[in-house]
């Protein structure tokens, strides 16, 4: 971070001194949680994992459903013609009224994130398009506190999963917000990165709102995505060492990713296929959807979704690689978490009655220490520490280990059938 002025709030450190908090360590699934006027819409084309399609076709076939206001903007895109004739082209903001989130329960919620067996949950409070999820200051004219749902989204939530002994964190998109000031679509990763709010304006709002996101829900882990305000980059009433400094005095072991666009953070992220190269580094997360995308995606079948076992494949390669594993589920716009991504959640919550456990106070095992035979051809498996003891994950029946680095118990899991 800019440490440089002399303001008593300078001394600020991110990454903490001491590096992460316990709970975070111990922690190895989170819930992400994309909602948002685009729920209502809920449309995108299933085109791939991020970093798997090519830059130059991903923005006009964004896989992302959060990205719709984007992606209806773009000339030619399927999207503008599922807009024109679905909605006659109607302003994206009508979305936000006709977000009801008439059967919102979540209590029901956190429950389903409790028992899938998470640890913390983030929920988008502002997403890319600008729309606030609690009544942020200056935003009235798009916040879910006065137009569609008239409510603070956030704070029920925040109670809820609290209550249900997990940790509550935040999501809040820095970097982008397409209503704040006009621009042309994004078409590139480039445009990502130039087409966006800078000025003193938007640092001053962007420093409000995450100020007020800190002093009301006191999160454990502040999301920041895509980039942070230039102008709040310096130093000044409005800077980022400021929102550090505030953030640390009133959640000691509270965190920061890694997405502000300087080099501060608590630990580094990777989404699907992009930005891979983190994954070595101390306290590493994944984020990804159950399918393509974060928001809801109607067109997200079964076939597109993970399966349960597929989950715990996927979660036991983060665990055992050092990492944490922040799985996206997308509600829809009345507020249900839709029926393929419940299935799963409740398949790999009852695998990880088991596993969980197993996963607190872990650590890294190099898979070349232990030797492994099967009948099987290619066995999958994988594995880490757990004290005295080391914890295999295999979708192999006839797996067994003839060798450990100092004879230490082993216990094997199969994965859940389906
Ligand atoms: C990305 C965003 O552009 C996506 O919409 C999503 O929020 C993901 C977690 O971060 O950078």
């Amino acid at each position: 971070p800019n440490n440089s002025s002399d303001a008593p709030h300078s001394a600020v450190a991110v990454p903490r001194p001491d590096g992460l908090p316990r709970w975070a360590r111990d922690a190895s699934l989170g819930i992400f949680i994309h909602w948002g006027p685009y729920s209502v819409p809920a449309w995108a084309e299933p085109t791939g994992a991020l970093g798997e399609v090519p830059d130059d076709e991903w923005f006009a076939h964004n896989a992302y459903a959060e990205w719709y206001a984007n992606t209806i903007r773009i000339e030619g895109s399927h999207a503008r013609a599922h807009h024109d004739a679905t909605y006659g082209g109607a302003p994206y903001l009508d979305f936000l009224d006709a977000w009801t989130a008439e059967d919102y329960d979540p209590r029901a919620w956190a429950e389903l994130f409790r028992a899938a067996g998470a640890d913390y949950v983030v929920p988008t409070t502002k997403h890319h398009d600008g729309v606030v999820l609690w009544p942020a200051p200056g935003a009235d004219d798009r916040s879910t506190a006065t137009r569609g749902p008239k409510r603070d989204l956030i704070s029920p939530l925040a109670d809820a999963v609290r209550d249900a002994g997990l940790r509550f964190a935040v999501y809040y998109s820095g970097g982008l917000d397409w209503s704040f000031e006009e621009f042309p679509p994004h078409l590139s990763s480039d445009d990502v990165h130039t087409l966006r709010p800078t000025g003193p304006d938007y640092a001053e709002y962007a420093y409000t709102h995450v100020i007020d996101l800190i002093d009301r829900y006191r999160p454990s882990l502040i999301w920041n995505d895509i980039n942070w305000p230039d102008a709040g980059k310096a130093d000044g009433p409005h800077s980022l060492d400021r929102l550090f400094a505030h953030y640390r005095s009133v959640v000691p072991d509270g965190i920061v990713n890694d997405r502000w666009g300087v080099e501060a953070w608590d630990y580094r992220t990777s989404e699907y296929s992009h930005g891979t190269e983190n994954e070595s580094t101390d306290g590493w997360e994944q984020c990804r959807g159950l399918g393509f995308s974060f928001g809801y995606n109607s067109l997200e079948d079964e076939s597109l979704t993970l399966s349960a076992r597929e989950l715990a494949r996927l979660y036991s390669d983060v665990v055992s690689r050092g990492g944490r594993l922040l799985l996206n589920v997308g509600p829809t716009a009345s507020g249900v978490i839709p029926e393929v991504q419940r299935r799963t959640l409740e398949g790999f919550g009852e695998w990880m009655t088991r596993v969980k456990p197993l996963t607190l106070g872990r650590s890294v095992l190099d898979h070349d220490e232990l030797e492994i035979t099967s009948s099987t051809e290619g066995a999958w498996w994988r594995a880490w520490r757990h004290g005295e003891e080391i914890v295999i994950i295999t979708d192999d029946a006839e797996l067994d280990v003839i060798g450990t680095p100092a004879g230490e118990t082993v216990t094997v899991i199969l994965l859940p059938s389906e």
